[in-house]
């Protein structure tokens, strides 16, 4: 299932979940052995889905080899792959069609002058951890690997569209737009080709012209601006939508897009104007009995929660999130943060200036920017988290990749989330101020947090910075499901986790500089067996809920909370 509508009337495109064959490489052999053109001796799994879920294979970091066949009519076909954890080696026939790195990136590779009939599909997805790997090692989640989203193929003809990112202007009263789009077209064939384009959004035809394309030549046409009068906004409230369809003579994609402005004005963030307090909380698409390759189903069932908790926003800790879970959280109000795996002290300064790191992070972006760009709910980018930002290369890293979002990323705040924000120099790089914070929790009694607040409100003054909102991006402790008592209220017990949250919230919220808070977290999760972290089952387990979504007590407190706040700013 790639999205909560269809994407394509015309394009003939077929998904590829079910049944493949797979078999596990541990020597990474499988190359040299052959296996690119038929898989010896090999199980059935369904796809998507992560290898871990196989009994016996919990903990197996390496190579694993997946095929399948599919029929064709023939001609120039495009993979798409929406995440293979996380080095992807593609093949076609036992023909290598391409590479790519990243476990939460969507990626395509096309094939040419594929004839009529049966073929062979072959991925080895790598999920090894080494010093150029995102993330590293020392990561607070869990490593699996396969093929964990969906594979769908698409016969392409003639001109066919690529990607078409909605672009536009508000006029100051909100109520009309400029309109234009940047449309990515391909010529698959060999000739000269020329086709008309046509672009519309609801009902209104932006542009309708002709392009000409070089045999194979990709080219993104900048239609001219339209002006959209009496438009509906996007809002929590009214997350009124437009379909987006462009078409040539031969393709079409289908997407949707919403009109709202996002802004940091005077230390407030401003949503189609007003300004907005976001209750949040932090998801990782993840679950036990699924891994990664979390099902539609529970992701709706994440967001019915999510709701009734009285959040107005997620946050996508810590990579970009299933699509279709973006295009729920269009349809229902809810904005996003999305980020990509960049992630906390396990990066030092040799991995942040290994150029293949850092070159890595930005394709992530690029691929995160170029795939989720029309998605109204995304209010946020996060270019990393927790990264030591004391080091003098984070600060060539943060204004690299801030800048490319900045350019390329449309109308979003900038951020990161900061771990050291009294040493923090990429604050100059964002929108907002993000900070993760554990006081009450590692370090401290509840008490200290009222002296941070105090503090950093000198610090960001001091610093040139009040002009930002200021976030509390992560904040909270762990609570074992089950485990409460009478009195003690002791560490561990869902009425510590209660109280610590209670305490975080009421003083976020009534501090008049904080503009809204992500509580860590939304679901426990697991994590690395062997990392040192000290998680108790090998789970994170500050969830409000546990991993199979059942309510601790916090819960209940958040929701009332969450409730009263919403009535009150
Ligand atoms: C960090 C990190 C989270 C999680 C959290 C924790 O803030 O960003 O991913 O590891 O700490 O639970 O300690």
């Amino acid at each position: 299932m790639k999205r909560l509508f269809d994407d394509h009337y015309i394009r003939h495109s077929v998904e590829l979940s079910g049944a493949w064959k797979f078999l596990i490489d541990p020597q990474k052999t499988g190359e040299s052995e052959g296996w690119t053109k038929n898989l010896p001796a090999a199980e059935t799994v369904t796809v998507p889905s992560v290898w871990n879920n196989e009994i016996g294979l919990l903990t197996y970091e390496g190579a694993g080899w997946y095929e399948r066949t599919f029929y064709t009519e023939g001609g120039t076909l495009l993979f798409e792959f929406e995440s293979v954890m996380t080095l992807a080696d593609v093949w076609l026939d036992g023909v290598k069609l391409g590479t790519h790195y990243g476990a939460f990136s969507q990626f395509e590779l096309i094939a040419h002058g594929v004839t009529e009939g049966v073929h062979t599909l072959t991925v080895r997805a790598d999920s090894t951890v080494d010093k150029q790997s995102i993330p590293q090692k020392k990561v607070d989640w869990f490593n699996y690997g396969g093929i964990a989203r969906p594979v769908y193929v698409d016969t392409l003809n003639g001109v066919s569209i690529l990607t078409n990112h909605i672009k536009y202007e508000l006029s100051e009263d909100l109520q009309s737009a400029d309109v234009w789009a940047d449309t990515e077209l391909y010529n698959a064939t060999d000739g000269v080709l020329e086709t008309a384009l046509e672009i519309r959004v609801g009902d209104t035809k932006i542009y309708g012209g002709s392009v000409s394309l070089e045999p194979r030549e990709k080219k993104i046409i900048t239609t001219p601006v339209y002006r959209m009068d009496n438009i509906s906004l996007w809002s929590c409230e009214t997350p009124k939508l437009y379909t987006v369809m462009a078409k040539t003579d031969t393709d079409d994609l289908i997407d949707r897009i919403g009109f709202r402005k996002i802004e940091n004005k005077d230390g407030r963030i401003l949503l189609n104007g007003r300004a907005i307090e976001l209750l949040g909380v932090n998801r990782h698409e993840e679950c036990p009995e699924w891994g990664f390759a979390f099902p539609p189903k529970l992701m709706k069932k994440d967001i019915d929660i999510i709701l009734d908790l009285g959040c107005n926003t997620v946050r996508g800790a810590h990579y970009p999130q299933s699509r279709i879970f973006v295009d729920m959280l269009d349809e229902r109000g809810l904005l996003f943060w999305s980020e990509i795996p960049i992630w906390g002290g396990g990066f030092d300064d040799t991995a942040l200036t290994d150029p293949v790191v850092v070159e890595r992070g930005l394709d992530m972006h690029r691929e995160m920017a170029k795939y989720y760009y029309n998605h109204p709910s995304i209010i946020i980018w996060g270019i990393h988290n927790e990264i030591y930002t004391v080091y003098p290369c984070t600060y060539g890293i943060s204004k690299q990749y801030s800048e490319y979002l900045r350019e390329k990323g449309g109308n979003r705040l900038i951020t990161h989330a900061a771990a050291f924000p009294f040493q923090d120099d990429s604050f100059e790089f964002d929108d907002i101020i993000c900070i993760n914070m554990y006081k009450g929790w590692y370090n401290g009694n509840f008490g200290e947090w009222d002296k941070f607040i105090e503090e950093f409100d000198e610090h960001r003054k001091k610093t040139g910075q009040e002009h930002k909102a200021v976030i509390l991006s992560e904040f909270g402790g762990g609570a074992l499901y089950g485990y409460r008592d009478y009195f003690d209220r002791m560490r561990w017990s869902e009425e510590y986790q209660t109280d610590l949250l209670t305490y975080c919230l009421e003083l976020f919220h009534r501090t008049d500089y904080i503009q809204g808070f992500y509580i860590w977290q939304f679901a426990n999760i697991r994590t690395y067996p062997d990392m040192d972290l000290n998680r108790v089952r090998c789970y994170n387990n500050k969830g409000i809920l546990d991993e199979h979504r059942c309510p601790k007590e916090a819960y209940h407190r958040v929701k009332e909370l969450y409730r009263r706040f919403a009535n009150e700013k």
